[in-house]
Order: structure tokens, then C-alpha cells, then sequence
């Protein structure tokens, strides 16, 4: 059992069954994204009313709950505010949402740092005591054990088919791995995705793009990577309004817009790409991948460092430089753990965190050869060649 998933489940029913405030705080990615529908609907069915559903925008205001959100969000306390995928680390402003009065519960299956957040729930197969055997599960996965447990047996077979398909889709798009839950609910969710009654889903599966691949595995991987697509309105991510529309001749419209930004990024990642690699070649005894730039485009970072990391086998920490500051994307191959190298590390970083595979770093652009140095020193330490 996930360890504080029944006591969510119990908070949850009672904000929606006494007409509670909720606020639902969800990472602007695909797993957020879904996850946040995913309750959204779930409540909904529960009678509950949700004020206001909150994406931060990673490139503006950076990753996790910021201090943006909380002053915006200030207006709805007294309130419930439920956070998905994302907040473990966010220690100080969970400590600043509680003084603000809200009631603080957090779904993330990020890696736990040293201590927990001091939120009223957390559900977190990573944390101390958590005797569910499987850790790997994205926060959609989990948000979607949590509905499955708040609607109880009484879960119609269409509203569960439509709420795995999202949490199917989430959990592919942040690239868990398929065993245990997740080959439950990926299965499960593919086996009616083509068919399903969400507008913004059938838009896509009428695509030329999707429809000339040979089968839904497939078809998926596109549908995510055009999802994906960043297109910001009004704080709400292209992702959450095309998968929440109920017409589908807008989800038509999103969906084709959503493809020709698509296909401009592609020719900007290679663009990126060629750069990062012919740096690269010129240093190919480093232990690790460390480039970027002003002309690094933060929306990119994602695709090149995983590509990267993935063509030389190394971890590489791919940045944006803003003005003071620089944030990063860092992906490496299996084996490699960088939550543990930048942790060893941390004196030079804002923020850092994630998963061993797939993190991210906020640092001061004073402290970026430091960083890099002692990334260096780590990796040829612990992850010899
Ligand atoms: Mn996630």
C-alpha cells in the first residue's frame, strides 16, 4: 500500500463532500499536467469544486511552487491546495502556504532530499516507510491510484478508462519505466486511447502526422512529443486545454497549431544539437557534458541534454544563461546517479533535484565554473570510464 494514499483520499472526499476551497498545483509537464486532470475530474464526480487549477511556468518562474504562485494564489486561502509532481523539495514555501492558510497535501515521486516538507499529507513512495514495493511510479500513476481510491468501487468503467488514459499517457511522457503499475496502467490506458471519447485525444488520432504510424505505441510517442509543446495562455499550458476541451473542433485547432510549433523545434533542436556536439568533440576525455549558453533556449534543454547524454554515454548538464542566473537539464545514462553528484555538490547551486536520470540545477552564473569543476572531480571519482 502507497503510504498516506487513504489518508489523502479521506481529505480530499471531505473538501469535495463540504464544499471546500480546492486549489489543485500541478509541474506544467505532461505527468502534472495529467495528473492535475486526472483530480480534477475526480472531485468533480465527488461534487467538488476546484477554484483554480495552477501550472508555474518553468522558464518564467522557475521549477517547483514559487514564490509567484503563492502571492497569487493567496486570494483563495482559506483552501486546500493539492500539488502534484512536484513540492518535495519545496521546504520554505510550504512552510509560507500553511501560514497563508492553506491545508497543504503533496503527490510527487521525486526523489526525497534530506528532510520532508513540512505539508499536513504527503503521498511519496520515496519517503521513509513507504512499504509500496514499487517506487517507480510518475506522479499521473499515483494521482490516478488516489482517484481510484477516493471514487471507490463505484468507479464507472468509462470515467476509469478515461482517467487511466491519462495516466498512461503522463506516465510514457515522463519515461518511467514500464514494469509493475505502470505496465498495468499503460496497458490499460492504450488499449482504449485510440478510442476515446475526449475530444482533444480524438483530434490528434485524426492527424495525418499520427496516422501513418503502424501502431498505438507509437502513434503515442508522437501524440506526447507534440503535446509537449510549449504554448503558454494565460498560465495554462497548451497540454491541459487541448486534453480538458470539450469541443473538437477547438481541440482540432489546438492540435494543428500545436504541430507547427512542433515542427519549428525540431529544426531549432538540431540547431542546438549540432552546436552541443561539436563542442563536444573537442574535449572527449571529460567525464561529463557541461554547455550552454544565452542562445540556449530554455524550452530545448529537455531534448538536447537527453540526446546528448544518450550519444556519448555520459550525464549532460545542458543551461540556459539568463542575466544573473543560469537553469539547467540534465539527463545521463543509467547507472549514473546526478541528484547525487549535484547533492555532493549543492554548495554551488540555487536549487537543485529530480531523479538520478532526469534533474535540473538553478545556479548563479558566478558559481557555474565552480560547479562544473567540482561536477568533474565527482564524476571522475565515482563513474570512472
Ligand atoms: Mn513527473
Amino acid at each position: 500500500m502507497i503510504k498516506n494514499l487513504d489518508k489523502a483520499a479521506k481529505r480530499l472526499i471531505k473538501a469535495a463532500e463540504q464544499g471546500e476551497r480546492i486549489i489543485l498545483y500541478g509541474d506544467a509537464d505532461l505527468d502534472g499536467v495529467c495528473s492535475a486532470i486526472i483530480m480534477q475530474e475526480t472531485l468533480k464526480t465527488l461534487g467538488g469544486s476546484v477554484q483554480k487549477v495552477y501550472f508555474p511556468d518553468r522558464e518564467k518562474d522557475g521549477y517547483g511552487i514559487t514564490k509567484k504562485a503563492l502571492r497569487e494564489l493567496k486570494r483563495f486561502s482559506p483552501a486546500l491546495l493539492c500539488v502534484m509532481d512536484l513540492g518535495i523539495s519545496n521546504f520554505k514555501e510550504i512552510e509560507k502556504a500553511k501560514k497563508d492558510g492553506f491545508d497543504v497535501l503533496l503527490v510527487d515521486h521525486h526523489v526525497v532530499l534530506n528532510k520532508l516538507p513540512k505539508a499536513d499529507i504527503i503521498v511519496d513512495p520515496k519517503q521513509k516507510g513507504d512499504k509500496h514495493p514499487f517506487k517507480e511510479l510518475a506522479a499521473c500513476g499515483l494521482t490516478f491510484r488516489l482517484a481510484e481510491e477516493m471514487l471507490g468501487k463505484d468507479i464507472s468503467t468509462a470515467l476509469r478508462k478515461s482517467l487511466v488514459e491519462l495516466a498512461a499517457i503522463g506516465t510514457t511522457a515522463d519515461m518511467m519505466p514500464k514494469e509493475a503499475d505502470n505496465k498495468d496502467i499503460v496497458q490499460e490506458g492504450l488499449e482504449t486511447l485510440e478510442n476515446s471519447w475526449r475530444p482533444g485525444i480524438c483530434a490528434f488520432f485524426k492527424l495525418q502526422e499520427l496516422e501513418r504510424f503502424p501502431n498505438i505505441e507509437s502513434k503515442l510517442q508522437k501524440l506526447i512529443s507534440i503535446l509537449n509543446v510549449r504554448d503558454v495562455e494565460e498560465g495554462c499550458p497548451a497540454s491541459f486545454r487541448i486534453l480538458t476541451c470539450d469541443s473538437e473542433r477547438e481541440a482540432t485547432a489546438i492540435a494543428e497549431r500545436l504541430l507547427e510549433i512542433h515542427k519549428l523545434r525540431k529544426q531549432q533542436t538540431q540547431k542546438l544539437l549540432d552546436k552541443v556536439r561539436s563542442s563536444v568533440a573537442e574535449q572527449a576525455d571529460c567525464p561529463i557534458v557541461f554547455e550552454g549558453g544565452e542562445d540556449f533556449d530554455y524550452i530545448l534543454l529537455g531534448t538536447v541534454s537527453s540526446v546528448i547524454s544518450q550519444e556519448q554515454g555520459k550525464s549532460a548538464f545542458v543551461y540556459r544563461k539568463m542575466k544573473g542566473e543560469s537553469v539547467g537539464s540534465v539527463r545521463a545514462p543509467s547507472g549514473q546517479d546526478t541528484v547525487k553528484a549535484m547533492k555532493h555538490c549543492a554548495q554551488y547551486a540555487i536549487t537543485y533535484g529530480g531523479h538520478p536520470q532526469a534533474s535540473g540545477f538553478r545556479i548563479k552564473n558566478a558559481n557555474l565554473a565552480k560547479f562544473k569543476k567540482c561536477l568533474i572531480k565527482y564524476f571522475k571519482e565515482n563513474c570512472p570510464a
